[in-house]
């Protein structure tokens, strides 16, 4: 599948407020992950801000995407980041669990975690979640040209055992090097053309 083009939507508090946009394709993981990063590679132009500062993503970000099956991209805040009184799973709740319970037509998650570090609780607290509502998920590695081969290779078995999935339910990317680009967009063809 090749993306022809994308678009900016629209910014949104509130969760609902994202439900006349169908079907969804949402990117989730911690803060500074590379979920903005990886969204413009994907949609070939820089729509989301970027930042070296966590947190930087604090609303919904919907984008429209044309392509053979269109859909719609949905940059949701980082979790792990805001440590106010709350617990950090509670705080990243706040939003996120409103938008995945509300309704919105979720074609797949897309689990951002960068692939340098150990899954974090909150990584796994995302995973379990999404089994648990029985939402379809792939974990997508980030920052992979910061690895050589080798150690891609391991970092990919180690993350995929600490989280109890299979190897194939991983994609190695990079939003840099645009590495995966075509591997992840075949993905979601196949979601997007089972969901029809
Ligand atoms: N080397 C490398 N750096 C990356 C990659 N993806 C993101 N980064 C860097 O990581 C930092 C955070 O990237 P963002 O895309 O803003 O991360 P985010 O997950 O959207 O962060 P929040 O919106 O704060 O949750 C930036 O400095 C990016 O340049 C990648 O594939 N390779
Ligand atoms: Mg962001």
């Amino acid at each position: 599948m090749k993306i022809r083009s994308a678009k900016f939507v629209k910014s949104c508090v509130d969760p609902t407020a994202a439900g006349e946009y169908a079907p969804q394709i949402c990117v989730a993981g911690r803060s500074n992950c590379g979920k903005s990063t990886l969204l413009n590679m994907l949609m070939g132009a820089r729509l989301c801000k970027t930042s070296q500062t966590p947190g930087r993503t604090r609303l919904i970000n919907v984008f429209q995407v044309t392509a053979d099956a269109p859909f719609y991209l949905v940059d949701l805040p980082g979790y792990g980041y805001h440590k106010a009184q709350k617990s950090q799973a509670d705080e990243w709740s706040d939003r996120t669990d409103k938008y995945f319970k509300c309704g919105n037509d979720i074609a797949q998650v897309l689990c951002l975690m960068d692939i340098r570090r150990d899954p974090s609780e909150l990584d796994k607290v995302l995973i379990n979640y999404l089994r648990d509502l029985g939402l379809p998920f792939t974990v997508v590695l980030t920052k992979s040209d910061k690895l050589g081969k080798a150690q891609t290779g391991n970092a990919v078995l180690r993350i995929a055992a600490a989280l109890g999935l299979a190897r194939d339910n991983l994609i190695v990317t990079s939003g840099m090097n645009g590495s995966g680009k075509d591997a992840l967009l075949a993905r979601l063809e196949s979601v997007l053309t089972v969901a029809e």
